[in-house]
């Protein structure tokens, strides 16, 4: 497959989306084909499966379920979206993927490591990203940013402040134990500084990597 597959992660308002919007941009301008999609969601049947995982009443969901219904919603992304982008030599951002099970039903849920993994090596049929990009940052930045937001929590937001610091604590151990292919960002810089880094890291990869993208300049 000749596209680049690129991943974004981090805790709750950790600016994933914000630095898509940047990598868009420097993607549009420098006329390179991507395709930027959203973990869960970003089918049909995964935007519905997004819609019951997020929904703040459904309060009784286990954990279990939640990393069921995750990787369901990713099969059909892989299946639909992901692996014919890649396949046409595209870049493909995501906004999350198999880290965010890792982390959130994983380490933060309590299943163990290798249930998680086994599940979603069926949910991805091989397909891993070559850079993950974890904006790390405490738990009061990220939630003071959601209070600015002023819409609803939706289910995970409402999680409890133990349950996601859990979550950026499994960010920081695997980006520890992936250092290939995950890094670690301040996601405490402001939105340009950030991307300045991003944007290095990825001319660096877009240069090293056989791939169709054209990339002027
Ligand atoms: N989940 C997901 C699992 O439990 N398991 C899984 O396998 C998967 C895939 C998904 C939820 O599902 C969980 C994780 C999540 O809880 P989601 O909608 O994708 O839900 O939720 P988030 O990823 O948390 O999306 P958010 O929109 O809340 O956060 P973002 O995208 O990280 O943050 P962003 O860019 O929207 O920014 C938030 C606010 O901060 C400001 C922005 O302007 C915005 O107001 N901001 C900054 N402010 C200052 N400095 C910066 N550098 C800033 N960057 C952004």
């Amino acid at each position: 497959m000749n596209g680049l597959f690129i991943t974004l992660e981090g805790p709750e308002g950790a600016g994933k989306t914000t630095q898509i919007r940047y990598l868009e941009h420097y993607l549009q301008d420098k006329n390179i084909s991507y395709i930027s999609l959203r973990d869960p969601g970003g089918t049909r049947i995964g935007q519905q499966v997004r819609e019951l995982l997020l929904h703040p009443d459904l309060t009784e969901m286990g954990t279990i379920t939640e990393l069921l219904l995750y990787s369901a919603s990713r099969a059909q992304l892989v299946t639909e979206k992901i692996r014919p982008a890649l396949e046409s030599g595209k870049v493909v951002i995501c906004d999350r993927y198999i880290d965010s099970t890792m982390v959130y039903q994983g380490f933060a849920g309590s299943i163990p490591a290798n249930i998680v993994e086994s599940i979603n090596q069926v949910a991805i049929q091989y397909i891993l990203p070559i850079r993950t990009y974890v904006l790390d940052l405490p738990w009061e930045i990220g939630e003071q940013r959601i209070q600015e937001r002023g819409s609803a929590k939706d289910r995970i937001e409402q999680k409890s402040r133990e349950y996601h610091q859990r979550v950026r604590e499994g960010y920081q151990q695997l980006a520890e134990s992936q250092q290939d292919r995950i890094r670690l960002l301040d996601g405490t810089l402001p939105k340009a500084d950030l991307f300045s880094v991003i944007r290095s890291d990825l001319e660096h990869l877009i240069r090293k990597h056989p791939f169709n993208g054209e990339m002027d300049g």
